[in-house]
């Protein structure tokens, strides 16, 4: 299976959609002179297109069909061995100097890069058919929504986007209607798929995206990670909003009380699981509904509370270790119309990976495309392999997830993958607390994005390969949008992965994870009980529901433990990233830090 697919011909009345829109067709013509594609492809996003696609797809292998009577209208795609996550040192940010992009980027002059980049674009789609799609992220009503065209030679990119973004015509009438004209241009080719001519790259002043030589989801579904997150938290400083790596949930108690947290975890850290939560027995009657698990979109109400959106229209999530016991929403979601990438395909025609309900098949094709038992030593699925799915088929789907003002955060948290040192949950003094916890944020690296697994570094607010301008410059417009606040989100930190002495996890985590949240609730409504320690706020034994869970004490005790010794390597940990970040950092998270260590007597 290969994403290199040639061009392809369309019957009259598929692809020839083209807008009016004169400095779209500037642009495509553009593109076309440099990368000289057979022919174009013009979306609309109708079924029509999508049956036609589909059939194509099939047709020059870049997807399998599987079995339609288990997985009715879902699809395989396999990619190149060498290109299975984000790279994230050949992302880069093309700023005019390199202050603007800051010390946590890759910057490079954006002349250079685009004169590079044109380059390696000549002539790059002979042969193949360029497809040019229009997209909205947002609600489409919504203030803040933001229109996209990305040009690409991959098929599988036009299937992935029209799952994961509002693709089509409807773009393109937004864009018509809207006041400011604004939208993000992106050119993809896939090139050779070679790492050595891989590059991703932003151009925030230019509101532009060019990335080369991957196939894979968050390197080429430029509206997600480039528009979205880079793109998107660039413009959010300057417009006065935050564009950010959470979910965000609702949770309603049985009494009908509603609020919505929006949690920034780092990717495949479980923000999929926390967004589609079941509640355990005990809390009968308690509801979580999604809103999103990647992205939030955030801006000040009239009343001074924060509102979000979810930008995009599906999830691309992680596929090892989803099961019925971790996720049944995702997997009640990924029975239809879904898109598996990278997992392995079973001799009925249905998928297999790590961590699956029920026992392995007895032979099955792994992600490369070799034979695979359960004796094999590879893995069946990549650790990275991905479903893409719409989110309309998440039964837990929240009611106001189109509402286009968005829906008001009572709590946000921030939570990294630690063995140690971080408790179980606490709570921030305050919003210029909470931004130095969210700035301080580490975790253990995964198998997202290309690099050493395991190894702890700091990712703040999860943002560290997503935000698109100078980290310093991005907790300043943290720390003025808090007092423009009326009514602000309460802040908190959680650490579902500590380990015991014996390596294994403290906490159950999944479900379970509702406790944690009913104590952030009961925080926001102002009746749940804590005790103030160096850190922030933790519950008190008798502030924490544990009823129906078989935990001993002393387990407990471990969990919410604040060290010393730990503590004082996490302050050291964290004076390396103020240094790193050099004279970036803002004053009042300098001030934040010294009163932490002063806390710890030091
Ligand atoms: C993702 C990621 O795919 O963070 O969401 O890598
Ligand atoms: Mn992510």
């Amino acid at each position: 299976m290969d994403n290199l697919a040639p061009a392809i011909t369309p019957p009259k009345g598929i692809g020839d959609n083209e807008p009016s829109n004169q400095e779209v067709l500037d642009w495509v013509q553009e593109v076309v002179r440099l990368t000289t594609p057979d022919n174009i492809f013009w979306c609309d996003g109708s079924d029509e297109e999508h049956a036609y696609l589909l059939q194509e797809a099939q047709r020059l292998g870049v997807v399998t069909k599987l079995n339609e009577e288990k997985l009715p209208g879902s699809y395989l795609h396999r990619s190149k061995a060498n290109d299975v996550a984000r790279v994230e040192q050949f992302t880069l940010i093309c700023t005019p100097t390199e202050d603007e992009a800051g010390p946590t980027n890759n910057w490079r002059d954006p002349a250079e890069t685009y004169q590079q980049l044109n380059e390696m674009l000549k002539g790059a789609m002979k042969g193949r058919t360029m497809f040019v799609i229009p997209y909205i992220m947002g609600p489409p009503d919504s203030p803040l929504a933001k229109v996209g065209f990305e040009i690409t030679d991959s098929l599988y990119v036009v299937l992935s986007m029209r799952i994961m973004t509002r693709m089509g015509s409807v773009a393109v009438k937004r864009l018509e209607s809207s006041e400011n004209g604004e939208w993000n241009r992106g050119v993809h080719s896939l090139l050779d798929i070679n790492p050595e001519r891989r590059l991703i790259c932003h151009f925030p002043q230019d509101n532009a995206i060019i990335s080369v030589g991957s196939g894979y989801g968050g390197n080429v579904l430029l509206s997600k990670k480039c528009l979205a997150l880079r793109i998107g938290s660039y413009l959010a400083r300057k417009q006065g909003w935050l564009a950010e790596h959470m979910l965000i949930l609702g949770v309603e108690s049985p009494e009908g009380q509603k609020h919505y947290v929006a949690a920034a975890f780092p990717s495949a850290c479980g923000k999929t699981n926390f967004a589609m939560m079941i509640p355990p027995e005990h809390f009968n009657g308690w509801k979580i509904t999604t809103i999103g698990d990647d992205i939030a979109w955030m801006q000040i109400g009239d009343d001074g509370r924060l509102y979000a959106v979810n930008p995009e229209n599906g999830y691309f999530g992680v596929v090892p270790g989803t099961s019925y016991k971790s996720n049944p929403n995702a997997m009640k979601s990924i029975q239809r119309n879904t898109i598996y990438t990278n997992v392995a395909q079973t001799d009925d025609g249905d998928v297999w990976w790590e961590g699956k309900d029920g026992e392995p098949p007895q032979h099955a094709i792994d992600w490369r495309g070799n034979d695979w038992t359960p004796a094999s030593k590879e893995k069946a699925a990549h650790p990275n392999s991905r479903f893409a799915v719409p989110q309309w088929n998440n039964p837990a789907l929240d009611h106001d997830v189109e509402k286009g003002d968005g829906v008001p955060i009572s709590a946000i948290i921030f939570g990294g993958r630690r063995s140690d040192t971080m408790p179980l949950v606490f709570q921030a003094f305050d919003w210029e607390h909470g931004t130095y916890v969210g700035a301080m944020m580490a975790s253990e690296m995964t198998a997202a994005a290309v690099g050493a697994l395991g190894q702890v570094r700091r990712d703040p607010m999860a943002m560290l390969p997503f935000c698109g301008y100078n980290m310093g410059e991005y907790f300043k417009h943290w720390l003025k949008i808090g007092p423009r606040l009326k009514n602000p989100p309460l802040i908190f930190h959680v650490n579902w992965f500590r380990k015991g002495g014996d390596g294994s996890y403290l906490w159950p985590g999944f479900g379970e994870n509702m406790r944690v949240l009913k104590w952030i609730i009961d925080r926001c409504e102002g009746h749940g009980g804590a005790a103030e320690t160096e850190i922030g706020y933790i519950p008190r034994p008798e502030d924490f529901d544990l009823e129906g869970l078989e935990i001993t004490r002393e387990t407990m005790r471990e969990l919410f433990a604040i060290k010393g010794d730990e503590w004082k390597k996490e302050i050291a940990g964290q004076q390396e990233f103020f240094d790193n970040m050099q004279r970036f950092m803002p004053p009042e998270l300098s001030a934040q830090r010294d009163k932490l260590a002063a806390r710890f007597g030091s």
